[in-house]
């Protein structure tokens, strides 16, 4: 059986990620592809209800490294049943992922290789869709400003670190600016047409950059 293809949204806050992962889990119903989507962090496993604390409540302390290690615990607690959908042929789609995990972390001033560690031998996307504005149109949109990490200044530092990983064969960024939902929604569905459509290799793992 061939495995299930592994789609990773990434962005920075407030750029539509969620909405554009609704949408993909639509299409993919519809063409009768059988997908899962898990969203990180994954706030009501153990460590995810600790995540969720210290996200909302700014009175929860914690240094940049412990958060940092329980965000890829984080991913760690779903690793297994994310190889097995995928060996199972299922596609996953996953809503932020190791690249949030090292860019956020980063971009507080942890250095990005010690960042990546603990999240290498994590299954590795096939593609990871970067969302992303050429002007800071995040900040203005609704609802910004909620949680620990959006405020602007930070904003551009994480978009620094996650340009980082450009480079990378499975990275495709998705400009959104100007664009409708369903305009956004149609270059992700191409791209990922694109992916799901190649001869599948063995599931890769991430390892040093
Ligand atoms: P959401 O707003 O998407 O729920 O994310 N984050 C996320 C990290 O700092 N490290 C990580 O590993 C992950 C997955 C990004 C909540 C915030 O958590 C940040 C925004």
């Amino acid at each position: 059986m061939t495995r299930g293809v592994l789609v990773c949204i990434e962005g920075l806050d407030r750029t539509g990620k969620t909405t554009q992962t609704t949408s993909l889990l639509e299409k993919l119903d519809k063409d009768g592809v059988d997908a899962t989507l898990i969203k990180f962090p994954e706030r009501t496993t153990p460590i995810g209800r600790i995540i969720n604390t210290y996200l909302t409540d700014t009175a929860f302390e914690l240094s940049d490294q412990s958060a940092h290690l329980l965000f890829s615990a984080n991913r760690w607690e779903l690793a297994e049943k994310i190889r097995s959908l995928l060996e199972d042929g299922k596609t996953v789609v996953l809503d932020r992922y190791v690249y949030s995990g090292v860019a956020y972390s980063s971009a507080k001033g942890l250095p990005f290789d010690w960042c990546l560690s603990p999240d290498i031998g994590l299954p590795k996307p096939d593609i990871v869709l970067f969302m992303k504005f050429k002007q800071e149109e995040n900040v203005t949109r609704e609802g910004f400003g909620e949680e620990r990490y959006e405020v602007a200044e930070f904003q551009q530092k994480v978009k620094t670190q996650f340009e980082k990983f450009q480079n990378e064969d499975n990275w495709r960024t998705i400009y959104v600016d100007n664009k409708s939902i369903e305009e956004v929604g149609e270059m992700i569905w191409t791209e990922y047409k694109v992916t799901a459509s190649r001869r599948r290799e063995a599931l890769q793992y991430f390892s040093k950059l």
